[in-house]
């Protein structure tokens, strides 16, 4: 009795067989796969929860930039044209206006600040490196046009999402709350 339980734990501790080893590191190359595609879901989710912000805050900024003027500034500077109509993207002539620092212009002349923004921000950035696009109802007819969307709002804002293309599924719009 004694000599074979002896026996057992020799055999228990004359350590690991190769295909155990290679089972354990094949565990541990599938864990490690397991935590880099959580951590890419989650910083997918949180550069998308960033672009939200920003999304809002501008069309807050917009809306609040009307009550206050009973219009909307044309920003020459700052114009696009995707696909027909003008629209606008958060560059420096936007940037001016939103912060209220500075005059730009004429907009915004009793500079009021709508948003933050870096001190030397000559532009603002969705999370991948893109401006964002803001449409904005400059002939007062209560509709605007953004990508292919014809919208009953005076105010529409977007981000390209991660391909930063235009019309794709990433998109993160201020009219379809996702
Ligand atoms: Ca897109």
């Amino acid at each position: 009795m004694t000599a074979r339980g002896y026996g057992n734990v020799r055999s228990r501790s004359r350590g690991f067989t190769l295909i155990e080893m290679m089972v354990v590191i094949a565990i541990i190359g599938l864990l490690a796969g397991l935590i880099m595609a959580g951590l890419n879901v989650a910083r997918r989710q949180s550069a998308n929860v960033k672009a939200r912000d920003g999304v809002e805050q501008l069309e807050t900024a917009w809306n609040a930039y009307y009550v206050d003027y009973g219009s909307f500034p044309t920003i020459a500077a700052d114009s696009v044209s995707p696909g027909g109509g003008t629209h606008y993207e958060t560059g420096r002539a936007v940037i001016q206006i939103l912060r209220g620092r500075e005059n730009h212009n004429g907009q915004n002349a009793k500079k009021i600040s709508y948003m933050d923004f870096n001190l030397n921000a000559t532009e603002f950035r969705d999370p991948w490196g893109n401006r964002y696009r803001i449409a904005l109802d400059t002939d007062y007819d209560g509709k605007v046009t953004a990508m292919s969307e014809n919208l009953r709002l005076s105010v529409a804002v977007w981000s390209a999402g991660a391909d930063g293309t235009d019309d794709t599924d990433d998109d993160v719009t201020s009219w379809r709350k996702q």
